[in-house]
C-alpha cells in the first residue's frame, strides 16, 4: 500500500514487544501510549457503509465538509442560513463551509479540527485557501486502496453499520449474494418500527407480511417474522434503536409493546444484543435537518426495570445526555447484563470524553466500552480515533499511576489485555465474537 496515491503518510508506530516486566511510574505514560496506539479498534457504532453499498459509501472532502456536525456551525458563523445552504449542490455547499469556518474563521471547534486532523493525515494544506487540492487528491483515490489507508491510518480492524431495514435502496444491496467485507458489520436499526409504527407497519405490509397497525396477536406475529427474515438475510451484531430523552419502559404506547412483545423475544430467540441509544430530542429545529436534533436527560429507571425483568438479554446503553452518565454507571455495577457505551454524538467531544472515560474507569474498571465512533464519512474514522485513543490513553495511565501509588505493580502484558478489552473485546464478547 505505501505506493498507493493515497497514502503520503508514515506508518503508523508500533508499541514495543511486551517485556512482561514491572514498568515505572515515570515510564507509564509513553507504554500506555504506545499500547493503546497500537491496539486495533472495534468500532461498534458507525453510519460507514461498505463499497458493495455504492452511493451510501461516503468518502471525500466535499462529504467531510457536508457533515451535519459541521453544518449546525455553518449557521452560527456566517449569514449564510439554511435557505441559502440547502440551495446550493454539494461542491458550493462544501466551498461555503471551507470558506466561513476554515479561512474565515479558526477551526477551533472539535468537528472543524477534525477535518485539520484528516486533511494533515494525508499530508494536504490545512490552511488551503479553497477545496481544490482537496479536491484532486481524493479525485485520484482509488477507493478500495482508500479504506485500507483510511483503517491502517485510525487504527480500526471492524466497523459496525446502521442498517434500516425499511431503506429501499437499502434493501435492494441486502438481497444480493455478492459477498460483504468482512470489516464490515452490520447492525439491526428499528427506529423505523418503534419510533414510527404508523408508517413502519405500511412499509413491513408492502414486504409481504400480514401485519397491520393495531398490535393483534397476529401483527406481532407477522413482525416477529419480518425480523426473523431480515436477521437472515442481513446477521447483524445486535438490534439498535434510538429513543427520545421520554423514554420510558413498560410503557402503554406501540413501541413500549413492540419491545415488549417484539424485539426482546427476537433477541432471545437469535442471541442477539439490544442496542438502546437514549436522549435523543429530534428535529428541535426542524429546518437544518439533521443538524436540528437535540437532546434531553432521561430517567435511568426504564433501563433498569428492562434490565432487572429480561436478565437473559444483553443490552448496550448509551446517553446522550452528560447528566444520566453517572447514573449509567451505577446501573452497570447492579446488571451485568448491561454494558454501557461510547461517548455518544454531542458527547463525543475531548473535555467530556476525558470526564466519562475517568468516570467509568472508576466505577466499573475495564468493563464498558470508551467509545465508537459515528462516523458518517470514512474519514473521519482518523480524527475520530485519534482524538479518543488519546484521551483514553491519558485516563488509563493515570488509572495505573494510582495503582502503582497505592502498592500494586503493572506489566505490559497487564496493561495491553485492559487495552484490548476496552477497545476491542469487551464488545466482541457481549456479540459472541470471542470467549
Ligand atoms: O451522531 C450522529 O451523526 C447523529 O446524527 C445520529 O446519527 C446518531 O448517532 C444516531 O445514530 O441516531
Ligand atoms: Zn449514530
Amino acid at each position: 500500500m505505501s505506493d498507493s496515491v493515497c497514502d503520503k503518510t508514515n506508518p503508523v508506530a508500533l508499541a514495543e514487544s511486551p517485556n512482561g516486566g514491572f514498568l515505572n511510574a515515570s515510564e507509564l505514560p509513553m507504554a500506555v501510549g504506545q499500547i493503546v496506539g497500537a491496539q486495533p479498534v472495534f468500532d461498534l457504532h458507525t453510519h460507514l457503509f461498505a463499497p458493495r453499498f455504492g452511493a451510501l459509501n461516503l468518502w471525500g472532502i466535499d462529504e467531510l465538509l457536508n457533515y451535519h456536525y459541521l453544518i449546525a456551525e455553518l449557521f452560527r458563523s456566517s449569514g449564510a442560513g439554511p435557505e441559502k445552504y440547502f440551495s446550493l449542490d454539494k461542491s458550493a455547499q462544501a466551498d461555503l463551509i471551507w470558506e466561513e469556518l476554515f479561512v474565515r474563521s479558526t477551526p477551533l471547534s472539535e468537528a472543524t479540527r477534525g477535518v485539520i486532523a484528516v486533511l494533515s493525515a494525508f499530508n494536504l494544506d490545512t490552511r488551503a485557501p479553497d477545496l481544490r487540492e482537496a479536491r484532486a487528491f481524493f479525485a485520484e483515490c482509488d477507493p478500495q486502496e482508500h479504506i485500507e489507508t483510511v483503517f491502517r491510518l485510525a487504527g480500526v480492524s471492524d466497523v459496525v453499520m446502521t442498517n434500516d431495514p425499511l431503506d429501499p435502496v437499502e434493501s435492494q444491496i441486502w438481497e444480493r449474494s455478492d459477498a460483504l467485507d468482512p470489516r464490515f458489520h452490520a447492525a439491526l436499526r428499528t427506529d423505523g418500527i418503534l419510533n414510527q409504527w404508523d408508517s413502519g407497519w405500511m412499509a413491513i405490509a408492502s414486504k409481504g407480511f400480514d401485519v397491520d397497525g393495531d398490535l393483534t396477536e397476529s401483527t406481532v406475529a407477522g413482525v416477529r417474522r419480518f425480523f426473523d427474515s431480515v436477521i437472515e438475510r442481513m446477521r447483524p451484531l445486535y438490534l439498535a434503536v434510538s429513543l427520545p430523552d421520554t423514554f420510558d419502559f413498560p410503557e402503554d404506547s406501540a413501541r413500549g409493546r413492540l419491545i415488549k412483545q417484539v424485539i426482546l423475544p427476537v433477541c432471545r430467540a437469535h442471541n442477539l444484543p439490544f442496542a438502546m441509544m437514549i436522549g435523543v430530542r429530534r428535529a428541535v429545529n426542524p429546518a437544518i435537518g439533521l443538524a436540528g436534533d437535540g437532546l434531553g436527560r432521561s430517567d435511568m429507571g426504564a433501563v433498569n426495570r428492562l434490565c432487572a425483568e429480561n436478565p437473559d438479554v444483553r443490552f448496550l446503553v448509551t446517553m446522550l445526555s452528560r447528566e444520566n452518565q453517572h447514573e449509567l454507571c451505577v446501573s452497570a455495577r447492579k446488571f451485568s447484563n448491561l454494558l454501557p457505551f461510547g461517548c455518544w454524538w454531542f458527547l463525543n467531544n475531548p473535555s467530556i470524553i476525558e470526564e466519562i472515560t475517568r468516570e467509568r474507569i472508576e466505577l466499573l474498571g475495564a468493563t464498558f466500552v470508551p467509545q465508537h465512533s459515528d462516523a458518517r464519512i470514512l474519514e473521519q474514522l482518523i480524527y475520530k480515533w485519534k482524538h479518543s485513543r488519546r484521551i483514553i490513553a491519558n485516563a488509563l495511565t493515570e488509572a495505573f499511576e494510582n495503582l502503582i501509588a497505592d502498592g500494586r505493580p503493572v506489566t505490559r502484558d497487564e496493561i495491553a489485555r485492559d487495552a484490548e478489552r476496552l477497545l476491542s473485546g469487551n464488545f466482541k464478547n457481549w456479540v459472541g465474537l470471542q470467549n
